[in-house]
C-alpha cells in the first residue's frame, strides 16, 4: 500500500538485472549452495535476504521526503542532531527522595541533560509508603513519593524552570502530576513553565507493565484528563509518552510493538477528541517510548516507520498544524537483551542500542546499566551509561548529518516492510473496535506472549546466541558491586516524614478537597487533575488521593491466563526434551500423584510478568499441572492458595528486588499453614550476593536471569525426587 507503481527506465533496469545475475551465480558458487538460503526469517515474520539493490526500493514513496516536513520519515527536526543532539535521559530514581535527588545532581554535574524519575512500586500503584501490602516494595525498584513534601525533595537545587522532567508513572498518575505541579508552584516555577513528560499511557500497563489501578475505563478517563488539563494549562509539558519499550520488553516482536504502540496512540486521540478538546490544541504535545534492541538495523528503521505511520495516522484527523502529525520520540535500549553472566558484554550491547536509536533519529535516549539484569545502577555503571552516549555525541561525528540512513537500500525497504506489516497489524486492532476493546479482548497481550515464548525456545536451544550465556560461557564469573538497598530504612524514614505531613495539615482544607477529588470523579463532571491538585496543596497523600478515586472507580483485578502449545512444540522432536518430558510423567507415575502441581507466584506490587508467563507456559508443556497465580499477592495470601490448591510447588518470580523481604516471608507463611512440605523456589532477577541467604532462609531453589528453562525443570524434578536439597542456576 506505501509502494507507488514502479517507473519504467528500461536502460538502468537491464544493468541492475544483469549485474544481479552476476552476482547470483558468484555468490552460489562461493556458497555451494543457492544464496536464498542465507535469507534470515525473523521473528517479525520479515525474511531479510543477504543483499538489498536498488530493485528494492522500486515504488517506495517516501524516499524523496525531507526531515521537518511530513511524512517525517527523516526525522521530526529539518537540522536534527546538528540543530541540537538528543537530549541525554537517564531513566533514574532509588531509596528516598534525598537520595535520588543526590544522585540526579551527580549526574547533571556529569553532563546528563534531562531528568527521569523512577518511582518505586508502592507508588506507582497509589499506596503510601506505610501501608501493609508494599512492606518489600518501598524505595526498592526506584524512588518512595508519598506526598508533595518527597516530590520537593527530589527536585531541591535542580531548578524546574530551566530542567525538563519525565516521570514515568501511569497507575497513580493523578496524584503523582498534581504533587509535581504543587512542588513546581512553591519552588517558584508556574505550571505553564513546567517542561517535561508524564507517561500517562495505560493501555500498555493492561497489555504488559501491570502498575494498574483502576479498571480500564475510568482509566481512560484520567488520560484524557490530563491531555486536557495540560493541553490548556501546561503547554510546554508532554501529557502523555505512548509507550512500545514494555511490550518489547515483554518479548514482543518490533511488528507488534510498533503496531500496538500507534495504535494505543490513536485511540488516546480519540479519547481526547471525544472531552471536546480541537485535535491541534493536544496533538503536539503527544510524544512516544520505544525499546532499542539488538537488531540494529531493523531497529533503526523501526523509528522511521513509526514516524511515517503515524503522520498516516494523524491526517485522519485533519489537523491543521504541521506539528499534529509529527511523532517525537524518547527511546531506551533494551532491558531485556542484556545479561547477567559476564555482564561487561552489556555496556558493548548498550552502545550498539544507542547508535542505532540514533542513527534512527530519537529526540531522547537512555542507555542502561551494565548491572540492569542483576539491581540498580550503581554510581559506576551509571557513569559508563552515561558516557556511551557523550561519546557518541562528541566523538564519532554521527550528529552532523541528518537520517545518514535514508537511501541506502537495506534500510529503507526495511522501513517500508515494517510499515506495511504493522499496518496490517493496527488493522486488525481496529477491526476489533480499535485498542480498548482489542486489550479487552486480550489480543496484543496473547500475541506478545506467544512470542516471548517462542524466543525462550530459540535462545534455550541456542538458534539464538546470547555471547556469554548460551555460547561463550564464561567457567567462572566474577562478582561485581551492585547497589544494595536497605528497604526497611528507606520505609522507616518514609513513615516518619507521612507522619510529619499528617500531623502538620490543616483536615478541615483536606477533607475538603478530597471529598471534591471524589466527587468529581464519582459525577463524571469536572477535571480529575485539577480537583487533585487542590487536594495536594492541602498535603493530600498519594495513597489519599488513589483512594478517593477507589471509592468510586473501584479496582482492577486482572484473570491470569497463560497461553500453551509453544514453547514444546519449538522443540519438535529434540531428545533433551522428550527425556525430561518422560522423566516428569515417570514422578507423576511413581510418586502416585501425577503431574505435579505448581504454582507460579508474584508477590508484592512487581508486576514484571514476562518471566512468569513464559515458565508457566513451557512448563505446562513439558506436563506440570501450572496454576498462575494473580499479581500482588501478599506471601500470606500466596501460600494460602498454594495450601488450598494443594500445590508440591511454589515458584516465585521476582523481578523488582523485593525477593529478600518476600521469599523468607512466603516460607514463614507456608510453615505457618503446616505445608513446610511445599517446596520454594524462586526465579528473576536475583543477585548472586543473594543466594545464600535466600537458601538459608529455606527457599529450595534459586534460578538467576539467563537461566535455561530445561534446566530448571530438571532442578525442580531433582528436588521432587529428594535427590537435592537446594539448587542454583
Ligand atoms: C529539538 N529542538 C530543536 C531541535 N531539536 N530546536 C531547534 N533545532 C533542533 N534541531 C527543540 C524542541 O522543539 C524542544 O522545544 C526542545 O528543543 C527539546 O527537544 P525535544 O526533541 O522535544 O527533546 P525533549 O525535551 O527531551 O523531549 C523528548 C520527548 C519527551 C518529546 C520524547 O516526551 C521526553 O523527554 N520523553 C522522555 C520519556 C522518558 O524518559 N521515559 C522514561 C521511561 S522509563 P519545545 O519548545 O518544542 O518543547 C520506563 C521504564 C519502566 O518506562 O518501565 O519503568
Ligand atoms: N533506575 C534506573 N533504571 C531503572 N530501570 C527500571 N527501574 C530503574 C531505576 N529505578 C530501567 C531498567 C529496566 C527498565 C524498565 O528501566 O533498564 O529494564
Amino acid at each position: 500500500m506505501f509502494r507507488r507503481q514502479p517507473v519504467p527506465d528500461n536502460s538502468s533496469k537491464t544493468n541492475t538485472q544483469s549485474n544481479r545475475q552476476d552476482w547470483e551465480t558468484l555468490a552460489e558458487k562461493e556458497l555451494k549452495a543457492s544464496p536464498e538460503t542465507l535469507t534470515w526469517h525473523t521473528a517479525e515474520g520479515i525474511d531479510i535476504k543477504p543483499l538489498y539493490t536498488a530493485e528494492d526500493l522500486d515504488g517506495i514513496d517516501h524516499l524523496d521526503t525531507m526531515p521537518g516536513i511530513k511524512p517525517f520519515v527523516r526525522g521530526p527536526r529539518a537540522t536534527m542532531y546538528a540543530g541540537r543532539p538528543w537530549t541525554i535521559r537517564q531513566y533514574a530514581g532509588f531509596s528516598t527522595a534525598q537520595e535520588s535527588n543526590a544522585f540526579y545532581r551527580r549526574n547533571l554535574a556529569a553532563g546528563q541533560k534531562g531528568l527521569s524519575v523512577a518511582f518505586d512500586l508502592a507508588t506507582h500503584r497509589g499506596y503510601d509508603s506505610d501501608h501493609p501490602r508494599v512492606e518489600g516494595d518501598v524505595g526498592k525498584a526506584g524512588v518512595a513519593i508519598d506526598s508533595v513534601e518527597d516530590m520537593k525533595l527530589l527536585f531541591d537545587g535542580i531548578p524546574l524552570k530551566d530542567m525538563s522532567v519525565s516521570m514515568t508513572m501511569n497507575g497513580a498518575v493523578i496524584p503523582i502530576l498534581a504533587s509535581f505541579i504543587v512542588a513546581g508552584e512553591e519552588q517558584g516555577c508556574s505550571r505553564a513553565e513546567l517542561s517535561g513528560t508524564i507517561q500517562n499511557d495505560i493501555l500498555k500497563e493492561f497489555m504488559v507493565r501491570n502498575t494498574y489501578i483502576y479498571p480500564p475505563e475510568p482509566s481512560m478517563r484520567i488520560v484524557a484528563d490530563i491531555i486536557e488539563y495540560t493541553a490548556k494549562e501546561m503547554p510546554r509539558f508532554n501529557s502523555i509518552s505512548i509507550s512500545g519499550y514494555h511490550m518489547q520488553e515483554a518479548g514482543a516482536t518490533l511488528v507488534q510493538e510498533l503496531a500496538f504502540t500507534l495504535a494505543d496512540g490513536r485511540e488516546y486521540v480519540r479519547a481526547a477528541l471525544a472531552k471536546g478538546l480541537n485535535v491541534d490544541e493536544f496533538a503536539g504535545r503527544l510524544s512516544f517510548f520505544f525499546a532499542i534492541g539488538m537488531n540494529f538495523f531493523m531497529e533503526a528503521a523501526k523509528l522511521r516507520a513509526a514516524r511515517l505511520l503515524w503522520s498516516r495516522i494523524m491526517e485522519e484527523f485533519e489537523p491543521k498544524k504541521p506539528g499534529s502529525l509529527m511523532l517525537r520520540t524518547h527511546c531506551q535500549t533494551s532491558g531485556v537483551s542484556l545479561a547477567e553472566q559476564d555482564p561487561y558484554n552489556n555496556v558493548i550491547r548498550t552502545a550498539y542500542e544507542a547508535l542505532s536509536a540514533v542513527l534512527g533519529g530519537t529526540q531522547s535516549l537512555h542507555t542502561n546499566a551494565l548491572d540492569e539484569a542483576m539491581a540498580l545502577p550503581t554510581d559506576f555503571s551509571a557513569r559508563i551509561a552515561r558516557n556511551t552516549q557523550l561519546i557518541l555525541q562528541h566523538e564519532t561525528g554521527v550528529t552532523k548529518v541528518v537520517d545518514p540512513l535514508a537511501g541506502s537500500y537495506y534500510v529503507e525497504s526495511l522501513t517500508n516492510e515494517l510499515a506495511e506489516k504493522a499496518w496490517a497489524l493496527i488493522e486488525e486492532v481496529e477491526n476489533l473496535g480499535g485498542m480498548t476493546k482489542a486489550v479487552a479482548d486480550g489480543l496484543p497481550k496473547r500475541l506478545i506472549e506467544e512470542a516471548a515464548t517462542l524466543r525462550q525456545a530459540k535462545v534455550d536451544r541456542s538458534e539464538e546466541i546470547i555471547v556469554g550465556v548460551n555460547k561463550f560461557r564464561l567457567e567462572n564469573e566474577d562478582d561485581i558491586d551492585i547497589l544494595a538497598i536497605d528497604n526497611s530504612a528507606v520505609r522507616k524514614s518514609q513513615i516518619e516524614r507521612l507522619e510529619k505531613v499528617r500531623r502538620q495539615r490543616d483536615p478541615k482544607k483536606l477533607e475538603e478537597t478530597l471529598a471534591a477529588l471524589a466527587d468529581v470523579a464519582k459525577t463524571g463532571t469536572g477535571n480529575l487533575l485539577e480537583a487533585a491538585v487542590e487536594a495536594a496543596r492541602a498535603r493530600a497523600t498519594v495513597g489519599e488521593i488513589s483512594d478517593a478515586m477507589r471509592q468510586s472507580f473501584g479496582d482492577h483485578a486482572a484473570v491470569p491466563e497463560v497461553v500453551g502449545d509453544i514453547y514444546g512444540p519449538a522443540y519438535n522432536g529434540d531428545p533433551e526434551y522428550k527425556t525430561i518430558v518422560s522423566r516428569l510423567s515417570d514422578y507423576g507415575n511413581s510418586s502416585g500423584k501425577g503431574k505435579p502441581k505448581i504454582l507460579v507466584a508474584k508477590l508484592g506490587q512487581d508486576g514484571h510478568d514476562r518471566g512468569a508467563k513464559v515458565i508457566a507456559s513451557a512448563f505446562g508443556d513439558i506436563g506440570f499441572e501450572v496454576l498462575a497465580g494473580p499479581l500482588f499477592q501478599t506471601p500470606e495470601e500466596a501460600a494460602d492458595l498454594a495450601v488450598k490448591e494443594k500445590v508440591q510447588v511454589v515458584g516465585m518470580s521476582s523481578l523488582a528486588a523485593g525477593h529478600r523481604t518476600l521469599a523468607p516471608q512466603l516460607v514463614e507463611a507456608l510453615k505457618q499453614k503446616g505445608a513446610e512440605n511445599v517446596i520454594v523456589v524462586v526465579g528473576g532477577v536475583i543477585p548472586r550476593q543473594d543466594y545464600e541467604y535466600l537458601l538459608e532462609r529455606g527457599v529450595a531453589a534459586v534460578f538467576g536471569p539467563g537461566t535455561n528453562v530445561l534446566d530448571a525443570a530438571n532442578s525442580i524434578i531433582d528436588l521432587l525426587e529428594g535427590k537435592r536439597r537446594n539448587a542454583v542456576a
